[in-house]
């Protein structure tokens, strides 16, 4: 059986990860794609130079051309800018914007059947504007955020608990940003949901309080410590962990900003929720209810969301 090939648009710090973690696990062969010239032939030389020293069977190369994509079973967006000082996020808003419609209209002519994987920021409204101009089905446009939150909260409350992150569940639904909504009833240990876990005595509500800020917080936490750049090893991995769903057909229930048409009632929209990811892409949203202050919390998220997409609509009307 012919190896998958899959495409990393984006070589800067995430796509060199991930194209890593692909030859690692041996999930295919990797193309990776960038503007720069010489970033995506030097990285995927480098990667490829450490395949028999790890004992992995991948082909990588480095192109600056969209036809060395063709026939992607998978493709992982990373291209963008990063926010500078003195640039407003509706600035960076039009500057991604374009380079999604460049990325759409090179994924529509040569990898149509892909699974796209989308992870430049500001996600929820860039994976909205990465499907538009790809024109590829919703079900097979996907964005990162909510599985790397999610690894956030469990990281955080394996080690407040201090057992194996293995046996950490949580979800963290809703906009890729300070809305996010990381659910208390749904996140458990080995299947005892965190509210048990306070009455049992394990920790207290205050704690549990601080490590939810901690995880909203998780991504500026590591910009204010790395000063240039934002987080690229957890980002990488959660999106290798979404590839792998799609790739295996392991139908893995993940967090995923998918395209709601209904659901959670979201019209036209991309917003974090659970998602089976199989071989048909989305396979199925899970409606889960919310109630409460969870349901407030998700829908200001999904208003800040709509804040984003509708400036999106005004600054690429022909989009829609
Ligand atoms: P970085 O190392 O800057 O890589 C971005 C790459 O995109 C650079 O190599 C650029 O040359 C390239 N690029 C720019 N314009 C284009 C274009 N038109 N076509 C092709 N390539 C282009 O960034 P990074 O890898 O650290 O992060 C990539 C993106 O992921 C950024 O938008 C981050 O904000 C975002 N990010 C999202 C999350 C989420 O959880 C959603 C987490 C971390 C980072």
């Amino acid at each position: 059986m012919a190896r998958d090939k899959i495409g990393l648009i984006g070589s800067g710090q995430i796509g060199g990860t991930l194209a890593h973690l692909i030859g690692l696990k041996e999930l295919g062969d990797v193309v990776m794609f960038d503007i720069a010239e010489g970033v995506p032939q030097g990285k995927s030389l480098d990667i490829a130079q450490s395949s028999p020293v790890d004992g992995f069977d991948a082909r990588l190369t480095g192109t600056n051309s969209y036809e060395a994509l063709e026939g992607a079973s998978v493709c992982i967006v990373t291209a963008g800018v990063p926010r500078k000082p003195g640039m407003s996020r509706d600035d960076l808003l039009g500057i991604n914007l374009k380079v999604m419609e460049q990325v759409g209209a090179g994924i529509k002519k040569y990898a149509p059947d892909a699974f796209v994987i989308c992870i430049t920021n500001p996600l929820d409204a860039m994976v909205w504007a990465l499907q538009k101009a790809s024109n590829l089905p919703a079900k097979k446009v996907v964005g990162m955020a909510g599985v790397l939150d999610s690894s956030r909260f469990r990281y955080f409350l394996a080690d407040e608990f201090d057992v194996s992150v293995e046996d950490v569940t949580a979800f963290v639904l809703g906009g890729h940003g300070d809305s996010m909504v990381p659910l208390v009833k749904y996140s458990t240990v080995a299947g005892i949901p965190l509210p048990d876990l306070v009455k049992m005595g394990w920790t207290s509500q205050a704690r549990i309080d601080e490590i939810v800020d901690r995880t909203r917080n998780g991504g500026a936490e590591i910009v204010n410590l790395l000063k240039t750049g934002s987080a690229f090893y957890a980002p990488a991995a959660s999106a290798i962990a979404m590839a792998e769903s799609f790739l295996r057909d392991k139908k893995r229930v993940l967090p995923c900003a998918a395209y709601l048409n209904g659901e959670f009632g979201v019209d036209d929209m991309y917003v974090g929720v659970p998602v089976v990811i199989g071989a048909k892409g989305v396979e199925r949203i899970v409606e889960i209810e919310l109630a409460g202050k969870d349901r407030e919390a998700f829908d200001k998220s999904v208003a800040a969301v709509r804040g984003l997409v509708d400036a999106c609509k005004k600054i690429a009307p022909d989009l829609l």
